[in-house]
């Protein structure tokens, strides 16, 4: 069992919106650019460093305009310093070429996804070449990648690209668990994608639905980071609708620092993540 200190910094994630709820499925889902900008801000306060952005058109459907993320950019940065990482993944069966868009705001960070795997009833479909073409695209905005590994063979995957010079170090390894057809989460499946990350990496977890609290407390507690929110789980306990992904930010919030772990601002995660720019 590998054990991280337990004063290590925490960077906590709010992933605000993604491409799949709706407000049919929540009424607390942000769509527009100020309801994004106003709920990233609320992250903030509660503790969130990174904000993991998709945007809508204005009928809630997903978007991957470059556009509609300048806008929602340009907003969040009216209210808050948080970091924005912005979604290369999209929504299924978008075309890789759409799923750039948001790359045309040269974000400081953008999610990599780093293999193919069943979404529910889709397929999310992530190629060796697609993984290396965005890869490439991600570096030439000046981005740094946050590393979706959904299975364990993602990991190694990753490491490929570190072995090939399309990724930099640190590497950041985001554990994306228990989507329904991937791997489901538990504290071993946690324990072995950590042993598979190289020295010096960072890794967090975001777990799906009812895995959210459970899985963020266990990462938070083996020295993780974490991202909790609305894209990954609409719930704040069982019935109970979460009133957007703040109130799920502070309870992670809450839980780290009652383990004694010092929940990051944005300045300072940047230090932690090697951002630059
Ligand atoms: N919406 C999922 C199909 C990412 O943001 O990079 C992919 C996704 C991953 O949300
Ligand atoms: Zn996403």
């Amino acid at each position: 069992v590998i054990v991280t200190p337990p004063e290590s910094p925490l960077v906590l994630t709010a992933a605000i919106v993604g491409a799949e709820v709706t407000r049919a499925h929540t009424p607390y889902l942000p769509i527009t650019a100020q309801e994004l900008a106003d709920e990233a801000a609320r992250c903030r306060d509660a503790g969130a460093a990174v904000i993991h952005l998709h945007v809508r058109n204005a009928d809630g459907s997903a978007s991957q305009s470059s556009e509609l993320f300048g806008e929602a950019i340009a907003r969040i940065r009216e209210k808050t310093d948080v970091i924005i990482q912005t979604s290369t993944g999209g929504a299924v069966g978008m075309s890789v070429e759409e799923r750039l868009g948001p790359l045309a705001c040269k974000p400081e960070m953008a999610t990599l996804n780093c293999g193919t795997i069943n979404f529910g009833d889709d397929i999310f479909v992530n190629t060796r070449p697609d993984i290396r073409a965005i890869a490439r695209r991600i570096r030439e905005a000046g981005s740094i990648a946050e590393l979706e590994c959904y299975e364990v063979g993602h990991i190694h995957e990753a490491i490929a690209l570190l072995k090939e010079g399309l990724i930099g170090e640190p590497l950041h390894f985001q554990f994306v668990l228990g989507v329904p057809g991937a791997i489901m989460p538990s504290e071993a499946v946690i324990q072995f994608m950590r042993s598979q990350i190289p020295a010096g990496a960072t890794w967090a977890v975001a777990a799906v639905g009812r895995h959210q609290r459970p899985m963020t407390e266990l990462a938070i507690k083996l020295g993780g980071h974490a991202r909790v929110g609305l894209e990954d789980n609409i719930y704040l306990e069982k019935g109970v609708l979460a009133e957007g992904s703040a109130p799920l930010v502070a309870r992670a919030a809450a839980y780290a620092k009652s383990l004694g772990r010092e929940v990051v601002d944005p300045d300072r995660a940047r230090v932690l993540l090697g951002i630059t720019t």
